[in-house]
């Protein structure tokens, strides 16, 4: 019998109900099949196998040591001291550790097949959520991580929670299986009502979900809101993004762009990295209606046959963006949509130090090595760092897009004391690192990721120290220069807008893209195909050493590279609609073999 496919699973699920809570209640069962795997996705959830453990066990005829990732999910990355300290303590049913993740969330590893209806039941009792935190729905929403009292800082922290509202699952599998029934509050800002007329268009036909209907949308959905000139979100990777225009003092409205996504194969060219597009302008009354016709857009015209080419960047190029966008204004009766506004973006970096909030309080932006909250011998205790400043001080954080913690409302007579408690704990000495390091980042990978094929957060650090010494000997050590790995092509890490990507393709092999931009919106080449891990910093060595000698005064490494070198190209639509073409003509064979 063939393997049912995510879409039959997903519409056969009752509401992505499925049999998780008879599975979890089973304590005779180590883990969950796959048709269960994929609907604890959308409940915030994967089931993973301690990857470095795999081979042995394999080998003496054992099982694989399963255990569950938890995502929690929470819109700008904000989290308050008390629902930090609940996942401090959640740690202690994980792996000891968290990973602040680089959509502002937070990973929970290792938790056991027992412990994870607790673990989400408490996360949820913290008034955040694991609901859609993975799944075909709308991911958490992105906005900007520094807790600046302005208008629109304001106005964009309110859009990612009226998203998150708006686009949460409306089964109530996720309560009866995880809350006994409770119902969920998550402390998000109501959303506000749909015009009726755009819901009358937009609605699923189907439906047991107003949005969502019975399968749910054909792939993962991310959106993120940035506000100019900082491009902390990395805008333009995302399915959707927003940004706030103002006038007279107030957002008038906002600008959205569409179809940006990064994930591709490795020799693939039917499946690859797009930068998202301007699709228009819009007042700020009716962003979120507009929001509800671009998610429902991708609904009715996503892939559902061929997963690989299901995300919206896909219907975007397919269906080309003019047509795209008559089909999203179809959707908005009675809504007037303009030209989108030109866009200007200096940096994806995070503002690393303490700053001034713009209400008399300050915020320390704290660099997180790779994201992980952990006491690793030696190096600096991050989990019991933020556990004492969460305990003592009581003060807001917010993960990063780059996967740093800000301290929030710092008053200045805390100042010291938060100082003091980082460096206690052997943190927050990033003055003494070089600018590219503060900003560089690397996937999960090993041993957690199921899909990696090679080291990433493991590795980079490493790779680091060498690339950190080579920067410091050019001077080039406070130059804007984005370093991104991931552990496979899925670039979680987002290394091809990166000025340097590795891709892991094998253990130790790396392919090696080039030039992109620390601005966040160029794709960057294939350089190499194949590099080892061993060699990567005398490769980016060759690069520094060139820019060094011929970068005109304060040029930045992207500038030099696009002056200098041939940029990588985007495929022509014309291109791109021939590879798509080829490749659902060999599928469509294989299937017929297959089924012959
Ligand atoms: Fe990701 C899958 C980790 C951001 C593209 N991603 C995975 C999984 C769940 C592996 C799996 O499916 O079995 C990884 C879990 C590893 C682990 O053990 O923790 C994983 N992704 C991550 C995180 C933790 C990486 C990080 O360094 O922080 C990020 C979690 C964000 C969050 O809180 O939701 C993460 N993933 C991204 C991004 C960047 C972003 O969203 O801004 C991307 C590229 C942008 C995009 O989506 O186009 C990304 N992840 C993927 C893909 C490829 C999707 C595609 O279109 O092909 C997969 C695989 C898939 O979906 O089939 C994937
Ligand atoms: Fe795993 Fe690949 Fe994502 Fe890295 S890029 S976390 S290896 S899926």
């Amino acid at each position: 019998m063939s393997k049912a496919s995510v879409e039959d699973i997903k519409l056969a699920s009752n509401g992505l109900r499925g049999q998780i809570a008879e599975q979890f209640a089973d304590s005779s069962l180590s883990h969950v099949p796959d048709d269960s795997n994929i609907l604890l996705k959308f409940h915030g959830s994967y089931q993973q196998d301690d990857r470095d453990l795999r081979s042995k066990l394999t080998k003496e005829g054992k099982e694989k040591a399963w255990s569950f990732m938890i995502r929690s999910k929470m819109p700008g990355g904000r989290i308050t001291a008390k629902q930090w300290l609940i996942h401090d303590d959640l740690c202690t049913k994980a792996v000891g550790t968290m990973r602040l993740t680089n959509r502002q969330g937070i990973q929970l590893h290792g938790v056991l097949k027992g412990g994870l209806k607790e673990v989400i039941h408490n996360v949820c009792h913290s008034g955040l959520s694991t609901m859609g935190a993975c799944g075909d729905v709308v991911r958490n929403t992105m906005g900007p991580a520094a807790p600046i009292k302005s208008v629109a800082h304001a106005d964009a922290q309110t859009l990612t929670e009226e998203i998150s509202q708006r686009f949460l699952w409306r089964s109530q599998a996720y309560a009866d299986i995880w809350l006994d029934g409770e119902k969920l509050e998550p402390n998000w800002a109501a959303a506000p009502e749909v015009a009726p007329e755009v819901r009358a268009v937009t609605a699923a036909t189907d439906s047991d979900d107003p949005i969502y209907g019975k399968v749910y949308l054909p792939r993962k959905f991310k959106m993120a809101v940035a506000i100019q000139p900082c491009n902390d979100v990395d805008l333009y990777s995302q399915d959707v993004g927003f940004v706030p225009h103002l006038v007279d003092g107030a957002v008038e409205g906002y600008t959205i762009t569409v179809g940006g996504g990064f994930g591709m194969s490795h020799g693939q060219l039917s499946t690859r990295p797009f930068l998202a597009q301007p699709l228009f302008y819009i007042k700020r009354a009716h962003v979120v209606d507009a929001t509800e016709a671009i998610v429902t857009t991708q609904r009715d015209h996503g892939n559902r046959v061929e997963r690989k080419n299901a995300r919206m960047k896909y219907t975007v190029q397919t269906m080309g963006i003019d047509a795209f966008r008559a089909e999203v204004q179809r959707r908005l009766p009675g809504i007037e949509t303009f030209p989108a506004k030109e866009l200007q973006f200096d940096s994806v970096e995070d503002a690393l130090g303490w700053h001034e909030q713009g209400d008399g309080k300050l915020y320390r932006c704290v660099y997180v090595s790779m994201g992980r909250i952990a006491d690793p011998e030696g190096q600096p205790h991050y989990r019991s760092a933020f556990a004492e400043l969460a305990r003592e001080l009581d003060l807001p954080y917010i993960v990063t897009p780059n996967t740093n913690m800000v301290i929030a409302d710092v008053a200045p007579e805390q100042k010291n004391q938060v100082d003091a408690i980082l460096a206690k704990h052997g943190v927050g000495n990033d003055h003494s690192l070089t600018r590219a390091r503060k900003v560089a980042h690397a996937c999960v990978a090993l041993p957690t990721c199921g899909l990696s094929l090679s080291e990433s957060e493991r590795a980079l650090p490493g790779i680091m120290d060498k690339i950190d010494a080579i920067l410091t000997e050019l001077g080039l050590q406070n130059e804007g220069i984005l370093i991104r790995m991931t552990g496979c092509p899925n670039g979680c890490g987002r290394p091809y807008n990166a000025d340097f990507g590795f891709v892991g393709r094998a253990p130790n092999k790396y392919a090696m893209f080039v030039g992109g931009s620390i601005r966040g919106n160029r794709l960057a080449g294939l350089e190499y195909k194949s590099v080892l891990g061993d060699d990567i910093p005398a490769k980016v060595r060759e690069f520094l050493v060139a820019y060094k000698a011929e970068r005109t005064e304060g040029e930045i490494f992207a500038d030099w590279f696009a002056r200098t070198r041939k940029l990588g190209e985007a495929p022509t639509p014309e291109q791109f609609h021939i590879e798509l073409a080829e490749r659902a003509a060999r599928l469509a064979e294989q299937k017929v073999s297959e089924a012959g």
